[in-house]
This record gives structure tokens, sequence and C-alpha cells, in this order.
């Protein structure tokens, strides 16, 4: 992806401020994200030649000291349950790297916010799945994620982004939009009525949540695909990365996004709008590899609402995307002016396509219980 990257120092600069054990030799623009800027740093050394290192996007986390608690809070349970559980497979969490003075982030003279994280060797992540190995391995990964914090009180992580994943809330921040500002095209048409059309079962998850029918946890966030890291030896998944939205949450928000980001073979950024379909056969290896993990923790609502979360997130994610396009594209990074409308139209092809299948998925989801 190109985009911009916004004024500041250069991420030479920064990474020193961490104060690496070596000389740093190279940094690289890394990964996909759509929000904060991710440089991978080379260093002259033979033990932990890689960091990451990341400008926080403070638009979209106006906290971000805030994150950086709760992502040393969660590694610090995470490894301690990975000692006592004595895990037989290879998992990896990234750790924070300090500055020399113990800070967990540094923020320069001009008020960027940066933190750098352990780089993972020998692993790397998918933009989209084509194996059913894969898939239950995508599975396995986020039910181990999901466990290992699953004895991690709600309350102990802050919520360091409001609404988020609250689909409502996205449904009324497009409603206050003046829609009628944007250029009329068949596409815009078709997302209007897409969201006209479904405004009504927006409310489903937090319905169940006030009714005390679905648990407020600790998520992800944001498990889409391209954050969980296969090891490139064993084929085997490693590691869940992007820890900025682990907070209290539904773990429902974190199935949803992992089933709409990995059962689209087409992946999210496709120009093939009109192609995209949601994989049934993926979604069966994803959830089997989820289950293998996550079956003793699961209530029988948790299961109750598994076909709603799948399709919801899809929608809200398409809802998003829109909202974005119409607001001028100020919160998901854009690569041309009609980025977010191409990628709302591939979320709410994938909801048409969840929802005509939404008998077989819940007779798969039934089967599985
Ligand atoms: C954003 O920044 P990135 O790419 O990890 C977004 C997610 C979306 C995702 C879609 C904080 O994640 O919610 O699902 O884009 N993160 C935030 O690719 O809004
Ligand atoms: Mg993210």
């Amino acid at each position: 992806m190109t985009y911009r990257v916004p004024s500041g120092p250069s991420p030479w600069v920064v990474a020193d401020q961490f104060k690496p054990a070596g000389t740093v030799v190279d940094v690289q623009e890394f990964g996909q994200g759509n929000i904060n800027n991710t440089f991978l740093v080379t260093l002259d050394t033979a033990t932990d030649p890689h960091f990451i290192l990341q400008r926080l996007n403070t638009q979209v986390f106006p906290q971000p000291e805030l994150i950086m608690r709760n992502i040393r809070t969660y590694s610090e349970h995470v490894c301690q349950r990975l000692q006592a559980d004595d895990c037989h497979r290879r998992w990896e969490v990234p750790r924070v790297l300090l500055t020399p003075a113990d800070q967990d982030y540094w923020v320069s003279p001009d008020g960027t916010f940066w933190r750098a994280m352990s780089y993972i060797e020998t692993a790397q992540s998918l933009e989209k799945i084509s194996t059913p190995t894969q898939a239950q391995e995508v599975g396995y990964a986020l039910g181990m994620f999901h466990h290992l914090i699953s004895d991690l009180p709600a309350d102990q992580l802050a919520d360091t982004l409001a609404g988020f994943h609250i689909t409502p809330q996205y449904l009324q921040a497009y409603e206050r939009l003046q829609v009628a500002q944007v250029a009329p095209s068949p596409e815009v048409e078709y997302c209007l009525q897409f969201i006209r059309d479904r405004h009504q079962a927006v409310n489903v998850l937090e319905a169940a949540k006030a009714e005390g029918k679905l648990q407020l946890r600790l998520m992800h966030g944001d498990p889409k695909i391209n954050n969980i890291l296969i090891d490139t030896d064993t084929q085997q998944a490693v590691s869940v990365i992007d820890l900025d939205t682990v907070k209290p949450g539904l773990i429902h928000y974190d199935i949803g996004d992992c089933l709409r980001s990995g059962c689209n073979p087409w992946g999210e950024e496709t120009e093939q709008w009109e192609a995209v379909q949601f994989d049934i056969n993926l979604c069966q290896n994803i959830l089997q590899g989820y289950l293998e993990v996550a079956q003793s923790f699961l209530t029988s609502y948790d299961y109750e609402y598994l076909y709603d979360a799948i399709r919801l997130i899809a929608f809200e994610l398409g809802l998003r995307f829109f909202t974005d396009y119409l607001a001028g594209n100020v919160y998901f990074k854009v690569n041309h002016p009609d980025h977010n409308l191409h990628r709302a139209l591939v979320q709410f092809k994938l909801t048409e396509s969840i929802e005509a299948q939404a008998a077989d998925i819940q007779a798969l989801i039934q089967s599985l219980r």
C-alpha cells in the first residue's frame, strides 16, 4: 500500500530512542495497517536483529498511553498463563520495548506518539487463506488468544476506543452525515439502499449484551487474518499481533471479524467487489480450529449468537468504510478518493453472501456444538 507518511520525525531518528542493542541499519514501512504507521527496523546484531516501530494515530486513539498499559497487563498475564499451562506448541506474545527511561512509548517534541514492539521471527501473516489447514490454524489462533485471557477480568483493561464495534453507534454516526453531498453513482446508491434495508438489524449483539445473554469479556478487537502469524517452518499459527484494541468487549466481535476476513478468498482490498462471496468451507475450518480451544468456555447463548456476529461484523465494517467515504476519508488510510467506497462494496457483497447462506451457516454452527 502506498500512502502518505504524516509529518513528524524520521522513523530512523525515533528508532534510536528505544536504545536498541545495535546500530540501526534499515527502516522500512511494514504491513497493511489502515490506521497507524508501522516500520520494520533492522539492527546489525545477530540476536534480535529486528523490531517493530509504530507511530500511533492519536486522532483514532486519543489516549495511546492507556493502550500501552493495556498491552503490558495483557502480555504479563498471558506469559504467566503460558508457563502455567505448559503449552506444547510454539506460541509467541509480542513484547513492548522500553526506552532507557523505562517508558513504554516516546513522544516527539512535535507531539507524535511512538512505541516499539518485538518482532516475531520465522513467522508471517496471510492476506488470504488458500488451504483448509491455514483456515484451521487461523481459528486455532483466535481460540488460543481468547483462552489465554479468559481468566483476566474484563475490568483490568481500560476502554481505549469508545464505541468500537458498537454497531448502532456507527449507524448513528452515518445518519448524522449529510449524505446528499456525495456524487450520485450506482455504487453509492447500492450502499445507501443496502444500509436502509438493514438498519433495523444492527442492535442484535448490543441487545443480547444488555439482556445479559452475552457477557462482556476481553477481546482482541481486530483479529483479521493478517494479524495472525503462521510459523514459516511448521505452518502452525504462533501469535496474534496488533494489540491496540485488546480491551473489554464481546468475543463475538472477534469471531465475526475473523470470519469476515478469513472467509473472503478475494481479500478485503479486491477491486472485483461484485465477485465477492463468503466461503462456507473456510468458515467450517476456521470454526473447527477455534472451537478446538474455545469449546471449554463458550455458553449456549454464545453459540446462539455466532451467526448474527458473522453477518453483523461484515455489515458493520462496510458501514464504517462507507461512512468514512462520505466523510471525506478521515479515519482509514486511502490510496485514492474512492478506496473506502470500494472497501464498503466488498463488505456489503460479503454480507449479502452470508445472508444468502444463513440456513447453511446456522446448520454448520449447530453441527459443531
Ligand atoms: C483497521 O489498522 P488496522 O488495519 O489494523 C480497523 C479495524 C478494521 C480494519 C479493516 C482501530 O485495522 O477495525 O477491521 O482496519 N482498526 C480500527 O482492515 O479502527
Ligand atoms: Mg488494528
